[in-house]
C-alpha cells in the first residue's frame, strides 16, 4: 500500500456527453460509455485519499497537432447542425449518426465533393455507428482534453504522476476520425504536451482491453513517441478488428516504435501482467523520459465490453510495474464499463502506481 496519492484532475463538463443509444449492428442499444462512469471513478479516488482538482481551460495548440482541424470543426458544430435538420421530427433521432461512409468503397477513386447533408458528411469522420454526437458531446470531449493537459502540467511542474479522469475516452480517435466511443485522443494530447514540455522521447503504454488504434495511427511513423499496447486479440473478432496485430511495429522513422501484444479471449492475470512487464522493460530500454498510461480497466473480468479476465489485484500490480519504470507519468482514463467495480479498479491501479 503506497502512502503517496497522485493528484486527480477531472471536469464536471465531462458529464455532459450523453450518447443515449449506441447503434450496434443496426440496433439502438443502451450505451455503456455513460456519465455515471465519472461519478463512480470520482467516488473511488476521493475515498482512497487522492487530492482532486478541476481541469483548467487550455488553448487548442497541442490539440491541433493531434487532430485535423476539419474534424475538430465538424465535432464542434455537429450537434447544432443536426438540431437544425429534420431528423428529430422525421425519425426521432437527436444524435448525429452517419447513414453512409464516404470511404474508398464508395468513392472508388472518383473526384469527390464535401457532402451538403450532415447525415452524409458525418461518414467522413466517424467510422462506426456507436459513437454518436449530441448536445454536450463536444464540450465534454474538449473538457477531457483539458483534464489530460492539466494533469500533464502537474507532471511537467514536478509531480511524479497525475491522473486525468478523462471521459469520453480517447484512444480510438485517429488524426481525422472518431469512433469506439472516442472523439478526441486525450492520451495523444498528453504525449504531445510532454514532448512540448521538453521530453525528447515519450512512451504511451495502453492497457485498455482494446488496442488504441487512434493513438497507434497518430504515432505510427514517429520515433519520438512510442506506442505499446496489450489487448484482446483483434484476430479473435474484437474491436478494433482490423489493426492491433503483433506484426504492426511502426513505419518509416517510427519503425520499431510501436508494439502490439494481442492476447486470447479468456486471458487472466499472469499472462496479462507478463505483457505489461514486457512493455515496461521496452520503455526503459528505449530511453524514454516521460510516460503516458492509457488506463482502460475494461480488461477486468466483469466488464461487458471485453472477454479478458483481469482482477483488481492485477491492475494494482500493473500500476506497480508501470510506476516502477520511474518516469514522470500522466495516467489517462480510457475504457471500463462495469459501474459497480469500475472505481475500485482505477483506484487499485493508482495505488499500485504510487508516485
Ligand atoms: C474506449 C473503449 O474501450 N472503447 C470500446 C470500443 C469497443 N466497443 C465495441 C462495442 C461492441 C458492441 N458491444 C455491444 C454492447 C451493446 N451496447
Ligand atoms: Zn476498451
Amino acid at each position: 500500500m503506497n502512502q503517496y496519492r497522485m493528484p486527480v484532475v477531472w471536469s464536471p463538463t465531462t458529464r455532459d456527453h450523453d450518447p443515449r443509444n449506441e447503434v450496434w449492428v443496426g440496433v439502438a442499444t443502451t450505451g455503456t460509455e455513460v456519465a455515471a462512469r465519472v461519478d463512480a471513478i470520482l467516488a473511488a479516488v476521493t475515498g482512497a485519499g487522492h487530492p482532486v482538482t478541476e481541469a483548467a481551460t487550455h488553448p487548442d495548440d497541442v490539440l491541433v497537432r493531434v487532430h485535423e482541424p476539419s474534424m475538430l470543426t465538424f465535432l464542434a458544430e455537429a450537434a447544432e447542425r443536426w438540431r437544425q435538420g429534420p431528423y428529430a421530427d422525421l425519425v426521432g433521432q437527436t444524435r448525429v449518426v452517419p447513414y453512409l461512409f464516404t470511404t474508398p468503397a464508395m468513392t472508388a477513386g472518383l473526384p469527390t465533393r464535401k457532402a451538403v447533408a450532415i447525415h452524409a458528411e458525418a461518414g467522413n469522420y466517424v467510422y462506426d455507428t456507436m459513437t454518436l454526437v449530441g448536445p454536450g458531446t463536444w464540450e465534454a470531449a474538449r473538457a477531457a482534453v483539458d483534464c489530460a493537459l492539466t494533469a500533464t502540467d502537474l507532471v511537467l511542474a514536478g509531480e511524479r504522476a497525475a491522473y486525468a479522469l478523462c471521459r469520453p475516452p480517447g484512444h480510438h480517435a485517429t488524426p481525422a476520425g472518431f469512433g469506439g466511443s472516442c472523439y478526441l485522443n486525450n492520451a495523444a494530447v498528453a504525449a504531445e504536451a510532454l514532448r512540448a514540455g521538453g521530453h525528447d522521447r515519450v512512451a504511451v503504454i495502453d492497457i485498455d482491453a482494446h488496442q488504441g488504434n487512434g493513438t497507434a495511427a497518430i504515432f505510427y511513423d514517429r520515433a519520438d513517441v512510442l506506442y505499446g499496447s496489450v489487448h484482446v486479440d483483434p484476430g479473435a473478432g474484437w474491436f478494433p478488428h482490423v489493426v492491433g496485430y503483433a506484426d504492426e511495429t511502426g513505419a518509416r522513422a517510427g519503425a520499431g516504435a510501436t508494439r502490439n501484444v494481442p492476447l486470447p479471449e479468456g486471458t487472466g492475470d499472469a499472462p496479462w501482467l507478463e505483457a505489461v512487464g514486457g512493455l515496461a522493460d521496452w520503455v526503459v530500454a528505449e530511453g524514454c523520459s516521460g510516460l503516458v498510461v492509457s488506463l482502460g480497466v475494461d480488461a477486468a473480468a466483469d466488464d461487458p465490453e471485453s472477454p479478458l479476465l483481469v482482477t483488481a489485484d492485477a491492475y494494482r500490480a500493473a500500476g506497480t510495474v508501470l510506476g516502477g519504470v520511474g518516469l514522470p507519468a500522466v495516467v489517462v482514463q480510457e475504457g471500463g464499463y462495469h459501474l459497480p467495480t469500475l472505481g475500485g479498479l482505477v483506484a487499485a491501479y493508482l495505488d499500485g502506481h504510487g508516485g
